[in-house]
């Protein structure tokens, strides 16, 4: 085959996909499925970007859910955050922790909102952190901590596992952290969180169904036993640090 009629093979095909295109009938167009409009929540509340790709933690946690979770749960957290904001500045002009300390000082029309959705952006943000990909084990100043306070490493996540399988409904597991170093294994209903009571949390699991619907269904606490793969032991080693500096965030 000479390149010339390779050439020219090529130039009508080209020119015969054009024409094609070009008097396509205008329906073929309309009935391509549109993809959903993302919420673009604007203000000052931001989703944390994940740092981490969101098949990172497959099988445990399927990347389907992961975006789901990530940019339209936490995502509708944000948006109604920032529809708050519009009327109520100052709550986006206050440290998260100290709106979140003293919810009796938020209006009374937004409270139970800011309870809600400032409570939610508040975990989701803990959650995307003390998550990613080799992860490791605990070690140092965390499992000591873990062998004092909860019984060593094995019982501790028996525990954490029966902990979060026993919250009715939606809810979060968590370890709380004292300013000594002290753990201890707290839930909350909701997206409440020991922040609340002007706690400090080391980390925690989601164990809402849109954490784990998706490959677990009803069987929540295979979901709590294979999340511990996708646990980041440095970061929380660098929370369980700062707890005790008192910079711990949220
Ligand atoms: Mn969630």
């Amino acid at each position: 085959m000479s390149l010339s009629s390779l050439s020219r093979r090529h130039f009508f095909g080209g020119a015969a996909s054009i024409a094609a295109a070009v008097t396509a009938p205008r329906t073929v167009f309309a009935q391509a499925p549109a993809a959903a409009p993302e919420p673009v929540p604007s203000g000052p509340f931001r989703i944390p970007p994940l740092t981490y790709p969101t098949n990172a933690f497959e099988p445990h946690i399927d990347a389907r859910t992961m975006e789901i979770h990530h940019d339209r749960h936490h995502g509708a957290y944000v948006a109604a955050l920032n529809s708050f904001a519009k009327d109520h500045p100052q709550i986006a002009e206050k440290p998260v922790l100290e709106v979140l300390g003293d919810l009796e000082a938020v209006p009374e029309s937004i409270r139970t909102g800011v309870r809600n959705n400032l409570g939610g952006h508040a975990n989701h943000t803990m959650f995307w952190e003390i998550m990613g990909p080799h992860g490791g084990k605990p070690e140092g100043e965390v499992l000591a901590a873990i062998d004092r306070n909860l019984g060593g490493l094995e019982k501790f996540q028996t525990d954490f596992n029966a902990a979060g399988g026993r919250q009715f409904g939606s809810g979060w597991v968590f370890v709380t952290v004292t300013k000594d170093g002290k753990l201890k294994i707290e839930t909350r209903p909701n997206q409440d969180t020991p922040l609340m009571d002007g706690k400090r949390v080391l980390f925690g699991n989601d164990v809402w169904e849109h954490a784990y619907y998706l490959s677990y269904q009803n069987r929540r606490i295979d979901y709590l036993k294979a999340w511990w793969n996708t646990v980041n032991w440095g970061k929380i080693a660098q929370r369980y640090a700062a707890a005790k500096a008192g910079t711990l965030g949220l």
